[in-house]
């Protein structure tokens, strides 16, 4: 999912977002709950309405944000409450709050608030966060009034892999539409997150989505569906493509580096994307004229790469191959096969 945290994906039209090839967008409760606020959200019709976007939209619950942004004052049982990153003002966000706003919200999946930590954390902490998750989930579940709005869980658990087998049967249990595995890319190595990656997984339900949320580069993608992932989030290809950066098959190109000055080529032969009709020679000097269709290019190029990368794994699963598969990425972008 390209992710559009505050109801625009980054520097593309909602027809440029849908020629990427992305199905599903991801928008931010905690960002729309401060501005322009829920309420504004639903006299403007909903996200959908408002954004443009008719495929489905996920939201996340504000978990992540409020641990990532705000200035968190404190998280008790009832809630979690911070300030706002723009005005100051004091949210109290509880897992009903949360719901709430994803209804007005209108999106087609909600998750549920859940408590992230910073990883490294003592085992009491993750237990305490991790058994708090829970008990958010089950609030959120209740506190749900929308037929047409499926509900996610999140597994937490950091690290520890007896902790998340814990986390994802017991939500496994309460029977949600779908699971992500959350708690991760928070400074653990890349191998740890694979490693918790894999673990929890095993315990979540095969025939429902398994989202890892908030991951992550080319390689991440092919290692977790490797280890049973099937959606991600991230803001790798929009925020690197504004900063200059594009990702291909033979690794990533900083299109601002001078070699690229008299370059003719475009970034991929074989791209279908706005930035690949033209010269790296070209967008080269678009990032340093700074010119605003620099950013657009290159978010276009990457979030259709990625885009492409899934699409070729499904194809690749389905005939029974994605390991050879995976081993050719992986070696194009100088990794070892999974
Ligand atoms: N929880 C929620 N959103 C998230 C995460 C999480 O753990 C992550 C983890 N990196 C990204 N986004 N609610
Ligand atoms: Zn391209």
């Amino acid at each position: 999912m390209p992710v559009g945290t505050q109801g625009t994906v980054k520097g593309l039209t909602i027809d440029q977002v849908a020629s990427t090839g992305a199905d599903m967008i991801l928008g931010n409760t905690y960002h729309l709950r401060l501005r322009p606020g829920h309420e504004t959200v639903r006299q403007l019709g909903g996200l959908h309405a408002m954004s443009g976007w008719d495929g489905p939209i996920l939201t996340d619950s504000g978990g992540f944000q409020v641990f990532s942004l705000g200035a968190l004052n404190s998280v008790t049982e009832q809630a979690a409450t911070f300030r706002s990153h723009i005005d100051g003002e004091k949210v109290v966000l509880t897992p009903e709050h949360s719901i709430e706003i994803q209804e007005a919200l209108g999106s087609d999946v909600a998750m549920v608030l859940d408590h992230v930590i910073a990883l490294p954390a003592s085992k009491p902490e993750v237990e305490d966060a991790l058994a708090r998750s829970i008990r958010w989930a089950a609030r959120c579940r209740e506190a749900s009034t929308l037929d047409r709005q499926a509900l996610f869980a999140i597994v937490q658990g950091g690290l520890d892999p007896e902790l998340r087998r814990q986390c994802a049967t017991e939500l496994a249990s309460m029977d949600f539409e779908g699971y992500a595995v959350g708690g991760l890319s928070v400074g653990e190595t890349p191998e740890e997150m694979y490693a918790a990656a894999a673990v929890t997984t095993p315990h979540l339900p095969a025939d429902k989505p398994r989202y890892l949320m908030g991951v992550g580069t080319p390689r991440d993608l092919l290692e977790n569906i490797a280890r049973g992932i099937d959606l991600f989030d991230c803001v790798m290809p929009t925020r690197n493509g504004r900063n200059g950066l594009a990702f291909t098959d033979k690794g990533p190109i900083k299109l601002r580096n001078a070699v690229h000055r008299e370059d003719t080529q475009p970034l991929m032969e074989d791209c279908p994307c706005l930035a690949c009709r033209h010269s790296r020679g070209y967008l080269r000097h678009l990032f340093i004229a700074k010119e605003m269709l620099g950013p657009t290019l290159l978010s276009h190029h990457n979030l259709t790469y990625y885009g492409r990368i899934m699409a070729e794994a499904r194809e690749a699963i389905q005939q029974d191959r994605f390991s050879q598969f995976a081993a050719e990425k992986l070696a194009g972008w100088g990794h070892r096969p999974v």
